[in-house]
């Protein structure tokens, strides 16, 4: 009877909940939740809430899986290691004259080149609720905001990681793959994003590394990968305020601190371009601001400046040996005609895209020219010596680069743009396009129409690699910390035969290694590459419906199964990596 007087009085509490005093609310782990009325402070509630309250509250019923601990792994069968089909067959018989495996000899990937596979914890982990996890934003926005996910998916089960590790990376050391990248999740180590801390996370995550340890995989760690607490974003708005920054340090002190001796390289936050523009949130969900939606996107990325200049120092502090850098993302900006016009709108483009943390990170320590330009409007400016700070913070330049645009022009012209707030381009003020001028051919073979922004355009990838050396200079040179292919329709695809040969994404994993192939001979410094995805997974607002696995997984069975392409990835450093 209590329980449920409780559970309506939060349901009721629940459309007005500003959450505060967090700091010193957060030595258990129950939240005090205040309730403002209506914006007045002289009607405020303080109720306690345990974390089952806080999940009940915000995202209800969570689904779970019949593998609910930790499981052994299962051996790898022996006939899943038979490469598949070649892309190509050659056109006259083989033979003695015609070797089978066609190589560049003047190609190679130097010695200690890196190759490895990628996730991302909400998208793989599942176990939402197992062993003190917090909820964070994703819970909620696949729960309780509809259409948020356009399948209805969450990732309350997702690819079951959470108890299935061990097989996942027995999978991946079997294929010869020698580097996970794998990002914690905040609200499990910190349920309510600061204070008390799960010891189950933290022993869960140990022995995540050492099982990659003990299969002879490289572990890599990103620390944020859009899962921000629920609790934070509900007390201050997230990336909305400077409150993030100490609250993401003290998240990053426990991991560094806890895992510098045996995970060398780390990424602080995963493509802020794309989690600020997130930004708005929809409204009754989350904390009310008084932030204009058009500019909330900057305010996140100047608090994500913040958080990881300060995170990268301490990280270093603790283990100066670690490479700490930041992941980036965008594209190749290809300039759609020589107009003048469409030459300022590429450099609006990169200064809006990479240059709004890449210049800050490698060059100055503060935003670039056009981009400046708009935010010094409203932003404060960078500090000395926050520009200082900022400035140097990122040991390698770590991209995750899909795809690439043709630019140009607004049809208006850029001035149009720059001077009318109510432009539909405004603030960014340059178009994009998948076509080539003629406004036919596309750049390159699509992906899944549920991820439209994503084409093969792997012919660009020489210049976009050269691009990046010669303007940010990173002095541990470059990683291309995800790459991947939407194989078109795949979710649509029942028989599992079918499934398993996708030969968008193996084209494209080719194509783009041979294309690093050309750079690394032309002499730009590519030091790794992290496929995306380790397997099928929440492809975010698409769900389940989109996929970039190099392996499949069955949902309802969670079994896995490589996939052709897994071989066409691993097939190139075979065939052109360094003895
Ligand atoms: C990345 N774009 O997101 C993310 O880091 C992954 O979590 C995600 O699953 C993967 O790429 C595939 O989408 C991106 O519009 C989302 O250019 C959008 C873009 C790039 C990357």
């Amino acid at each position: 009877m209590f329980s449920i007087t409780l559970f309506l009085l939060l349901q009721f509490v629940r459309q007005f909940v500003e959450c505060q005093n967090l700091s010193s609310s957060l030595s258990s782990p129950i939240a005090t939740v205040s309730q403002t009325s209506t914006g007045s402070s002289a009607f405020v509630t303080n109720v306690d809430l345990t974390l089952e309250d806080f999940w009940d509250l915000y995202v209800g019923p969570v689904s779970t899986f019949s593998i609910n601990t930790t499981v052994e792994p299962t051996p790898v069968p022996s006939s899943s290691l038979i490469p598949p089909p070649p892309l190509y067959y050659p056109s006259f018989p083989t033979g003695q004259q015609v070797p089978f495996q066609s190589k560049n000899e003047s190609w190679k990937f130097p010695k200690d080149f890196w190759y490895g596979v990628a996730g991302a914890a909400y998208q793989i982990e599942g176990a939402v609720k197992a062993e003190g996890r917090g909820p964070s934003i994703w819970d909620v926005l696949t729960h309780r905001v509809p259409n948020y996910v356009v399948t209805n998916d969450t990732g309350d089960v997702a690819d079951n990681h959470y108890y299935q590790y061990k097989e996942d990376i027995a999978r991946i050391a079997a294929l010869g793959i020698k580097t996970y990248s794998f990002t914690l999740s905040w609200s499990r180590i910190l349920p309510f994003g600061a204070g008390a801390v799960n010891e189950q996370a933290l022993a869960h995550y140990d022995d995540v590394i050492d099982t990659c340890l003990d299969y002879g995989v490289t572990p890599m760690i990103t620390l944020y990968h859009w899962d921000l607490p629920l609790f934070l974003q509900n007390s201050y708005g997230g990336w909305l305020s400077e409150r993030i920054v100490p609250h993401f340090n003290e998240y990053a002190r426990i991991a560094f601190g806890r895992w510098h001796s045996k995970v060398q390289t780390w990424f602080t936050l995963n493509e802020p371009i794309v989690f600020c523009g997130f930004y708005p949130f929809p409204i009754n969900y989350f904390k009310k601001t008084d932030i204009p939606d058009v500019q909330q996107p900057y305010y996140c990325g100047h608090h994500v400046l913040l958080a990881h200049a300060a995170a990268y120092h301490l990280g270093k502090q603790i283990n100066d040996s670690l490479s700490i850098s930041l992941k980036h993302n965008g594209g190749y900006k290809i300039q759609r005609t020589d107009s003048e016009e469409d030459a300022i709108a590429v450099q609006r483009s990169w200064d809006f895209q990479e240059g709004w943390f890449s210049d800050p990170v490698f060059l100055t320590g503060d935003y670039p020219r056009y981009l400046r330009e708009y935010v010094s409007t409203f932003l404060p400016d960078f500090t000395e010596e926050q520009k200082q700070m900022i400035n140097g913070t990122s040991d390698i330049y770590a991209h995750d680069a899909y795809t690439s645009d043709f630019i140009m022009a607004p049809d208006t012209g850029i001035e149009a743009c720059t001077r009318n707030e109510s432009h539909p381009l405004f603030p960014l003020c340059y178009n994009t396009t998948k076509l080539y001028a003629n406004d036919y051919w596309a750049i390159g073979a699509a992906g899944d129409p549920g991820t439209p922004w994503l084409h093969q355009a792997t012919d660009w990838v020489p210049a976009f690699l050269h691009y990046m050396q010669d303007t940010w200079k990173p002095r541990g040179g470059i990683a291309i910390t995800e790459f991947g292919m939407s194989e078109p329709y795949e979710s649509l695809k029942t028989n599992l035969a079918s499934i398993l040969i996708d030969p968008v994404r193996s084209q494209y994993y080719r194509d783009y290694l041979e294309a690093i192939l050309i750079a690394l001979a032309e002499g730009v410094n590519v030091v790794g590459t992290l496929a995306w995805s380790i397997y099928d997974n929440l492809e975010w607002g698409q769900g389940y419906g989109v996929r970039f696995g190099i392996q499949y997984v069955n949902f309802t069975t969670q079994e896995r199964y490589f996939k052709a392409s897994a071989f066409h990835y691993v097939n190139m450093f075979d065939t052109y990596l360094e003895e």
